[in-house]
């Protein structure tokens, strides 16, 4: 999209929607929204919005098909890891850390579950989300375990008999609770950032983003 409106990909519908709305909007930035459309165009500045699963965004950053985005770390990091095995592109710039979206993704094991440290997950299954975090994380501890991929319903894998351990997102604790699970290693924290392709935009893009950036330093400042 070469366009000459600042093109901002946001996730369509979950956690950090409402949030990432009303961090644009207080920086001026007005809307209209159609629930159901993909696109939204600002009527305040020469901005398209591109609502989308959390997942894509920061691959259409590092493809340079949008501008900027607005995701979790967690996400961000496990695209770039995956991007740089494959050789595929995975440059951005990170432009700010925001204030919301906070978790971390952790280890976790069923309560019944003697565990002494780390060295007790090796030759061990743990389902995931985030395999290359996991990974990268396990090679730099010098554990041999194995990543299992799931998209959903981590919390019950180790319950189904398909993980010894799981390793996914948590906030208050309050999930792994509920399904017999305790946190025992925090291996990524995360928040949301706003990041930018890395590939230069015009003067007058450039110009936008630097605006809006000084009103979200503004906007986060007036928040402490
Ligand atoms: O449809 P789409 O792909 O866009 O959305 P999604 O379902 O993949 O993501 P969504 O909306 O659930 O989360 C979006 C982002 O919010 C994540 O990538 C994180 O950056 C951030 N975030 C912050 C969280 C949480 N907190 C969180 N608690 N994402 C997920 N959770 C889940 C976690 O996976 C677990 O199931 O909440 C549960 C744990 O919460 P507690 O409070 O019980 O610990
Ligand atoms: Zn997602």
């Amino acid at each position: 999209m070469s366009s000459e409106r600042l093109t901002i990909a946001v996730q369509k519908s979950g956690r950090l929607s409402k949030e990432s709305l009303k961090l644009l909007e207080a920086c001026g930035v007005k809307f209209n929204l159609h629930e159901q459309r993909l696109m939204a165009h600002s009527t305040s500045h020469p901005i398209d919005l591109l609502r989308v699963r959390d997942d894509d965004i920061p691959g259409l950053v590092m493809d340079g098909v949008v501008d900027l985005g607005l995701v979790g770390e967690n996400v961000l990091e496990e695209e770039r890891l995956e991007r740089s095995i494959k050789n595929q592109p995975s440059s951005f710039q990170s432009l700010r850390r925001l204030d919301f979206g906070f978790c971390r993704l952790s280890i976790a094991v069923p309560k019944e579950t003697n565990y002494q440290g780390l060295t007790d997950l090796n030759g061990s299954k743990i389902a995931t989300t985030y395999p290359r975090i996991l990974e990268s994380y396990l090679a730099t501890q010098g554990i041999q375990a194995k990543p299992v991929m799931l998209t959903g319903s981590v919390e019950v894998a180790p319950r189904a008999g398909l993980a010894d351990a799981i390793c996914d997102l948590v906030s208050t604790g309050a999930t792994l609770e509920a399904n017999g699970l305790v946190e025992q290693e925090v291996i990524f924290r995360s928040q949301v950032q706003i990041i930018q392709r890395s590939e230069s935009l015009s003067d007058e893009k450039q110009k936008l983003v630097s605006k809006l950036l000084a009103r979200l330093d503004g906007v986060q400042l007036a928040k402490e």
